[in-house]
Parts: C-alpha cells; sequence; structure tokens
C-alpha cells in the first residue's frame, strides 16, 4: 500500500533536516518503507483541504490507504508498530522504548521550542535578553539529565529504536543555538543517529527538495 506524507513544499531551514518530515522519513527508511511526497506550501497548510487531514495545519501528514494520521509522534509511532525494525520484541523492553518516544516529545522537545521561539518570534521584544537565558538554562537542565541517563551507551536502552530516532531527532534542534555542543555525550549520540544510513537517505531526500531549482 503506497504511504504518503506531507512536507513543506518550502522549508525554513532550507533543507537542513530540521522540518519534522525528516523524522518519518527517517522512521521508513529504518524499516525500509518507500514512501511518497506531497509538497505543501504554507498557504494550503491552512485551507480545507490539508486541514482535513491535520487539524491545525501543519506537516507532517501520513496517508496510507483509508488511514490518514498527524502528529510525528503518533506517525513514527504507528510505523514501528507496523513495521518491523524500530521496536524491540521484547513486551518491556518496547515498552522502555516507547517511553523514551514520549520522553523525547513531551519533556525534551518543550524547552528547545520555547528557545527557538525566544530568539526567533520574541527577539526584538524589550525583555528578550533578560529572558533569553532563563529559557537556555531550561534546555541545559534537560540536556544535563540526559546525559547522566545516557552515561557511556550508545542508545537510550539497548538497541537503536524508535525512542531514539526521536530523541535524536528532538535533539538536534538545539544545534544552532550552541547549546547540544556544550554537551558532548549528546552531540556524539546525535553524531551516531546521523551517521545511520535510514538517516542519511531521509536527510538526502528532504535536502534534495531545495537542492532543485
Ligand atoms: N507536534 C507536531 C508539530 C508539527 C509542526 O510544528 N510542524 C511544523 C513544521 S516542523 C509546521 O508545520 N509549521 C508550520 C505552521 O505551524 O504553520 C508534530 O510533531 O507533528
Amino acid at each position: 500500500m503506497t504511504i504518503t506524507i506531507t512536507a513543506f513544499e518550502r522549508s525554513p531551514d532550507g533543507g537542513k533536516g530540521l522540518a519534522r518530515d525528516t523524522r518519518v522519513r527517517w522512521a521508513l527508511e529504518e524499516v525500509g518503507q518507500p514512501y511518497q511526497v506531497r509538497p505543501v506550501s504554507f498557504r494550503a497548510m491552512k485551507e480545507p483541504a490539508h486541514l482535513a487531514l491535520h487539524p491545525f495545519g501543519q506537516i507532517p501528514t501520513y496517508e496510507e490507504g483509508e488511514l490518514a494520521l498527524f502528529e510525528t509522534g503518533a506517525i513514527v509511532f504507528h510505523i514501528a508498530e507496523r513495521f518491523p525494525g524500530l521496536l524491540p520484541g521484547d513486551a518491556d523492553a518496547r515498552a522502555r522504548a516507547i517511553t523514551w518516544m514520549f520522553a523525547a516529545l513531551s519533556t525534551m522537545e518543550p524547552p528547545i521550542l520555547e528557545l527557538t521561539n525566544a530568539r526567533l518570534l520574541e527577539g526584538d521584544k524589550p525583555w528578550a535578553q533578560e529572558r533569553l537565558p532563563l529559557v537556555q538554562d531550561r534546555v541545559r537542565t534537560r540536556w544535563a539529565q540526559l546525559v547522566a541517563r545516557l552515561g557511556a551507551a550508545d542508545w537510550l536502552d539497548g538497541a537503536f529504536s524508535a525512542g531514539d530516532l526521536m530523541m535524536v531527532s528532538v535533539l538536534l534542534r538545539s544545534r544552532a543555538s550552541g547549546i547540544l555542543d556544550e554537551f558532548p555525550t549528546l552531540a556524539a549520540y546525535v553524531a551516531r543517529g546521523e551517521a545511520r544510513p535510514a538517516y542519511q537517505r531521509a536527510y538526502a531526500a528532504q535536502a534534495a527538495v531545495f537542492a532543485t531549482p
């Protein structure tokens, strides 16, 4: 059955892998599933046809036959459940991998989004410079806690899983701020994720959109 995802027609990052379709592409590459991409413009994202797929007018979405999904957590979870390769067979290990997916999205991603908003949307406000260090420190607190848990391990819980895929996808969003490189353990963890052939293919596929005139 054909899988179709949506992605930015023109991504604000110019194809550097920060748009969230990259994590969905990565998951599909890890499990060896081919997929099609339907690019959407910012205007089309807010129009009824796309809103029927994604109530918040965002990308990515995922369609597979009659099934239509939004939210990368749900999409990656669905891919990991449907196709082998991203979740362990052992029930407890599987539950822990899923826990890490939730941790990536609900504990780690919010502070980095707050930082992105503080830098890009609020940078011109009179209080911005006073607030920025507070927001940066909230990111550092979570990153330091993750370092403590990861220790010298390659991945969060045994073999690479959907939990690592999601965590790496979130952490790499902190590179532009310089905070990722303050934590060499996490920078190396992200580099391990990015070195995976499946990530490389996903990255190349989303970057190719912007290489064409
Ligand atoms: N929680 C959502 C966030 C989706 C999201 O923020 N998508 C961004 C692209 S990375 C987007 O569509 N931004 C345009 C907009 O919100 O208008 C998910 O993980 O899928």
